[in-house]
């Protein structure tokens, strides 16, 4: 599995560093949605889910955290802590984000508006809908 990470441009001068982050430029999609958490509390998982169609960017603005991408073969975990860094997680991929510092602010860029019916949220599912996935990408080859 390859993990692509982004390294955004760092706008810095004496006063202090600006990011900026504009679609098809520094996103290679149309940015839909942006959210962000933080005050997560100490030994907390999130995610434990996939998206059938959304691609997303993450960025920890601020503090630290893990996260654990798993594409139904491979595990792989990225730490982020850079607020100039950008982890892409292409669809078809499950994460678990988890060892929020206390100050971590993790913020998503999203190709989609928010949909529950794009979540596959049971992991025998997620590797039913990857299988089917990928035979359905050999036969059409
Ligand atoms: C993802 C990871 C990285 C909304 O109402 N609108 C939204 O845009 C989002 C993202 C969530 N919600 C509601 C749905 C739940 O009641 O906020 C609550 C928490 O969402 P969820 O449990 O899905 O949060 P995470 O941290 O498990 O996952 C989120 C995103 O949902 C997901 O797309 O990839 O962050």
């Amino acid at each position: 599995m390859q993990i692509v990470k982004y390294q955004f441009q760092q706008h810095g001068d004496h006063r202090g560093q600006l990011v900026s982050l504009e679609e098809f430029n520094d996103i290679p999609f149309e940015i839909k949605r942006v959210y962000y958490m933080y005050d997560t509390k100490d030994g907390v998982v999130r995610g434990h889910h996939a998206h059938k169609t959304l691609e997303q960017i993450l960025v920890c603005i601020h503090g630290s955290c893990k996260i654990l991408l798993d594409n139904g073969k491979e595990k792989k975990i990225v730490f982020l802590e850079k607020p100039y860094e950008g982890l892409y997680v292409p669809n078809t991929m499950w994460r678990e984000m988890y060892d929020f510092s206390a100050d971590a602010v993790l913020m998503c860029l999203a190709s989609e508006v928010y949909h529950e019916e794009d979540y596959i949220r049971d992991y025998e599912e997620f590797l039913k809908f990857v299988q089917e996935d990928r035979s359905m990408h050999r036969e059409g080859q």
